[in-house]
């Protein structure tokens, strides 16, 4: 049979999905969190998903850069991302500081547009992979493993978003201070077997956050834990953290801000330092790497620019001898299938990665991606292996649709005025 993989279509829906009240240094997740579903659609009719942040300046992106994969052969990906610098972006969407809704490093112009062309990227491999009967991993040159090992993401949680805001309930309760913290992670590890865990800091000064490590440690013997306060830290208070919690901590990951103060930390401890903020792009390796700034980079494949940077980045960490592992923001099966696949592929993965998959009961997927003993098995089926249930994606879309433009951009400091109205993001940093 012929198969005419030229690109006819593509289809992109924007959705607001349910988050709980999750804290970070910011503020508060918001109660729906704005997600873009990617559909491809070839020529002869095969369908390939992807899925990318979906804040407004994403979706202004999106159309134009969709407009350029018309026409295109959904292998010709680099013909796509070399011609995607010419898609203007609006210079008041980059902010030349961090990203404020996201804690996902210093925004630029290529950075938005990579996070879109990732979920066109992971489309187009859909696509190819279904066509050609092979699943992702193998376009990407095969599995090194068959499962991948994500950790538990703990975060300090109010039991609900504030009275008189409209949002879904959880049952997963509060978690504001150790107690709450270790059963949280008890629940993650009865419901999904995680065994090791990540909790994101930077919300409480830090006594109370090495408490809560602390508590960890106790009940969780020999589990492979991490504190994660998004550079909320000076360098001084870093340190001090790398002192107490060293002997019980995997990594610790951006206690400061920026390549500088994570240097200046890293060359005074012997804990190691990760981050998914201070090397979010090509450019920013070359400072980090030589002055040792960091000893694990955590990909975001979104930001990144997709599966395929991923792999590049991972080379060239081990040329450096620097670990790798994956990022996570809020995200739906789609993003967990592609993080999959792409991990996978990579030799020397010795961190489990994060994902914020257990926090978001909601999916746009005909079956939701399971745990098992803490990882995700790498599927063989062609393509991602996942399917779209175009019912709920109808349904996250209308919850969009209705949205009075209050929560198509994340901002999570905005969330957190609902209960502290002179709330404003901190200054950094903040202890
Ligand atoms: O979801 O609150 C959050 C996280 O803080 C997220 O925004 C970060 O990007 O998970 C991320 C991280 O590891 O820094
Ligand atoms: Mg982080």
């Amino acid at each position: 049979m012929t198969r005419d993989l030229t690109v006819a279509e593509v289809r992109l829906t924007p959705v607001l999905v349910a988050d709980p009240p999750l804290l970070n240094t910011q503020g508060v997740h918001q109660p729906y969190t704005p997600r873009l579903i990617v559909e491809v659609v070839t020529a002869d009719g095969t369908t390939g998903l992807g899925e990318t942040y979906g804040d407004t300046k994403y979706l202004e992106l999106a159309g134009p850069l969709a407009d350029r994969l018309v026409g295109r052969r959904v292998s010709d990906l680099n013909g796509l991302f070399a011609e995607a610098g010419e898609v203007a972006v609006d210079s008041s969407r980059v902010f030349g500081q961090v990203d404020v809704g996201g804690l996902r490093g210093v925004q630029t112009a290529d950075k938005l547009r990579l996070s879109v062309l990732s979920g066109l990227e992971v489309a187009c491999l859909d696509a190819l992979g279904r066509s050609l009967g092979l699943p992702v991993h193998a376009l990407l040159g095969g599995k090194v493993r068959d499962a991948v090992e994500y950790s538990a993401y703990l975060f300090y949680k109010w039991a609900g978003h504030p009275d008189g805001v409209a949002a879904e309930k959880d049952d997963w309760g509060a978690a504001l201070d150790p107690a709450g913290v270790v059963e949280q992670a008890r629940a993650f590890k009865e419901r999904y077997g995680f065994t090791s865990f990540k909790l994101k800091g930077g919300v409480f000064p830090p006594d109370e956050e090495i408490a809560a490590v602390r508590a960890l440690a106790a009940a969780f013997p020999g589990h492979p834990l991490r504190l994660d306060p998004n550079g909320a830290w000076s360098v001084e208070t870093s340190l001090r953290v790398a002192e107490e919690l060293g002997d019980v901590l995997e990594y610790l990951e951006d206690p400061a801000l920026g390549t500088p103060a994570m240097a200046e930390v890293a060359a005074r401890t012997g804990v190691p330092l990760a981050t998914n903020m201070c090397v979010t792009t090509f450019a920013e390796i070359k400072e980090a790497f030589t002055r040792d700034a960091v000893q694990v980079v955590l990909s975001d494949h979104h930001y990144w620019g997709g599966l395929r940077h991923t792999q590049q980045l991972a080379a060239v960490c081990r040329a450096f001898g620097v670990g790798v592992s994956m990022h996570s923001n809020t995200h739906l099966g789609i993003s967990l299938a592609a993080m999959t696949h792409v991990a996978a592929t990579v030799p020397g993965l010795h961190h489990a990665c994060d994902s914020h998959y257990p926090w978001q009961s909601e999916d746009v997927l005909t079956e939701r991606l399971a745990f098992e003993g803490g990882a995700v098995r790498v599927s063989d089926a062609p393509g991602l292996g996942v399917e779209l249930d175009r019912d709920r994606l109808a349904l996250l879309h209308r919850r969009w649709l209705d949205d009075d433009g209050s929560l198509r951009d994340r901002d999570d400091a905005a969330a957190m005025r609902a209960v502290d109205p002179d709330w404003v993001t901190p200054a950094v940093p903040r202890w």
